[in-house]
């Protein structure tokens, strides 16, 4: 079912303090950055490696609001690694297969990600604490 890890969403403060950090460290570079206001945040991916079935990244998660998702989760954890996200080649088989199989699914149907993706999150209590997210990247 998976086909790679996508992406590891990390919860930063501030983007603007945090992409020239990770682009010191390991020679990354943006390679896209949007607002999506239904998950509120601001995001940036950046490469760390290209291969058959598509892109791996590093995410940079900022809150647009307080009481949203990684708001949250800032506030009582501070900042970290806030999910991890695979990549799968077709999310709706992939849902159907873990609704089938018991996984409490925070989005039944997949929603917009980033660039155009489409993706859906698992609730992390029935991942070992892992908020999980599965990712059909866009055609082409
Ligand atoms: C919350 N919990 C987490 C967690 N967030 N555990 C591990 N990792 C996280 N990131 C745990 C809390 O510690 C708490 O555990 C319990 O879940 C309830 O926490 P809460 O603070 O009361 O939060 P809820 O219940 O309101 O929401 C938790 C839930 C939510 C996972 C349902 O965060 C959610 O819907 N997440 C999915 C959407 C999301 O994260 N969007 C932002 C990234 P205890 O033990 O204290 O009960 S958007 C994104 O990444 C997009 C743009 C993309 O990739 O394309």
């Amino acid at each position: 079912m998976l086909t790679r890890i996508d992406h590891v969403g990390i919860a930063v403060a501030s983007l603007e303090e945090a992409i020239p950090r990770y682009e010191a460290a390991f020679g990354l570079t943006v390679a896209h950055q949007e607002t999506n206001e239904a998950q509120g945040v601001r995001e940036a991916m950046l490469l760390v490696h290209k291969g058959d079935t598509g892109g791996s990244y590093v995410q940079l998660l900022e809150p647009i609001r307080e009481d949203t998702p990684v708001g949250k989760f800032l506030a009582k954890k501070g900042p970290g690694i806030h999910h991890i996200a695979y990549g799968v080649g077709d999310i709706d088989s992939a849902l159907a297969a873990l609704t089938v199989a018991g996984f409490d699914l925070v989005n039944k149907t997949p929603v917009h990600g980033t660039a155009g993706s489409r993706i859906a999150f698992m609730h992390p209590k029935g991942v070992g604490g892992v908020l999980t997210e599965l990712v059909e990247a866009p055609e082409g």
